[in-house]
């Protein structure tokens, strides 16, 4: 009765990191620790989402509450909450938030050997239309004892032993890869747990769809303009692409995922870093696509070989479909050799 099975062996994602950390004999279980903080935020902040809507229209006394405080901004908010849950963890020692010009440097009584670099709610502008939103997070091993500085997250996204995101939409799923593949878990209400649903994902090889704002095309360079323009006129008589752009990141990366397809917010005239955010969206993002059999391409080099040297540095970025990436990786290396 695998049905049966399925339903009463409810794979929850505590069950399933402890079975990963299980194969690791030395581990102490500091990990499974820190997961259950960082789930703990992403099912609070999925409640906060779906209750601000409400607040809003109705008007609810939480919106202003009886003291007349403007309710918190929900990116506020859920910083808050994400930032109080890791440092209660107990297990870090380094916390970079988009919401924070500074890092967070844990009191040494609670320090712990992790670096955890997050952005609480990516795509927040999109609250009060009712798009997906999420959390996006990456998480660093510490590797001294000495007073924790910036140093210890400034490192490459391959040095990275986590990373994730939480998609708040039509449900809330929690798409995560410890280095041992990528694995979705879908919150269900009724158990407040998030439960394995999509186990071992691999993104298609290649895909039909493109993700990009087509409103910055006149300030793109030379191969970013090529390559889109071979997305909507393929010379081969090969179908066009489809366009697909939330304007979330976690919503746009997530449909990469499972559809397949590229993502890219290249280097533009205005922004040449791009806009996207080395640490908590580059990195997770880019180590999610890697373990999904994808890649991840800033216009020069891999993705996570990049060095950071400041905590909210930015990044261009093209990401997923292996064959897909491939192809802008091509145009870049050409236009290297031109000049
Ligand atoms: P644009 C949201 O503001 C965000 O940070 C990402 O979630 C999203 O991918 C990107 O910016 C959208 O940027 O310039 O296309 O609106």
């Amino acid at each position: 009765h695998a049905a049966d099975a399925h339903r009463t062996d409810l794979m929850t994602i505590t069950r399933f990191v402890l079975n990963e950390q299980s194969k690791y004999p030395e581990s102490r279980g500091d990990f499974t620790i820190l997961l259950s903080h960082i789930v703990l935020g992403c099912k609070f902040v999925c409640s906060a989402v779906n209750k601000a809507g409400l607040a809003k229209l109705i008007g609810l006394a939480g919106e202003t509450n009886i003291q007349g405080e403007e309710q918190k901004k929900l990116d506020v908010l859920s910083n808050d909450v994400f930032v109080k849950a890791l440092v209660s963890s107990g297990r870090t020692s380094v916390l970079v938030s988009e919401e924070d010009e500074e890092a967070t440097f844990v009191e040494s009584s609670k320090r712990g050997k992790y670096c955890v670099v997050f952005d609480p709610l990516d795509g927040s502008s999109n609250i009060d239309c009712g798009v997906s939103i999420g959390t996006i997070f990456g998480i660093y091993t510490l590797t001294h004892t000495d007073e924790p500085t910036t140093e210890d997250v400034l490192k490459p996204g391959n040095e990275m032993v986590a990373a994730g995101y939480c998609m708040y939409g039509s449900s809330c799923m929690l798409v995560l890869s410890t280095g041992t593949g990528v694995h979705g878990f879908t919150l269900d209400p009724s158990l407040g747990e998030f439960i394995l649903t999509h186990p071992d994902i691999k993104i298609p090889k290649k895909g039909n769809i493109y993700s990009v704002n087509e409103g910055n095309a006149r300030n793109w360079d030379g191969p970013t303009t090529k390559y889109v323009e071979k997305c909507k006129f393929p010379k081969d008589g090969s179908p066009a692409k489809s366009l697909r752009y939330v304007g979330s990141m976690v919503a746009d990366v997530h449909r990469t995922l499972l559809y397949g397809g590229i993502f890219l917010y290249p280097a533009d005239k205005k922004s040449p870093n791009g806009k996207l955010r080395v640490l908590y969206e580059v990195f997770p993002m880019s180590f999610l696509m890697e373990q999904a059999g994808g890649q991840a391409f800033t216009g020069k080099k891999r993705a996570l070989d990049l060095v950071p040297e400041k905590i909210h540095e930015r990044s261009p970025i093209f990401l997923g479909s292996y064959d897909d990436v491939e192809e802008i990786k091509a145009l870049y290396a050409m236009e290297e050799e031109k000049n």
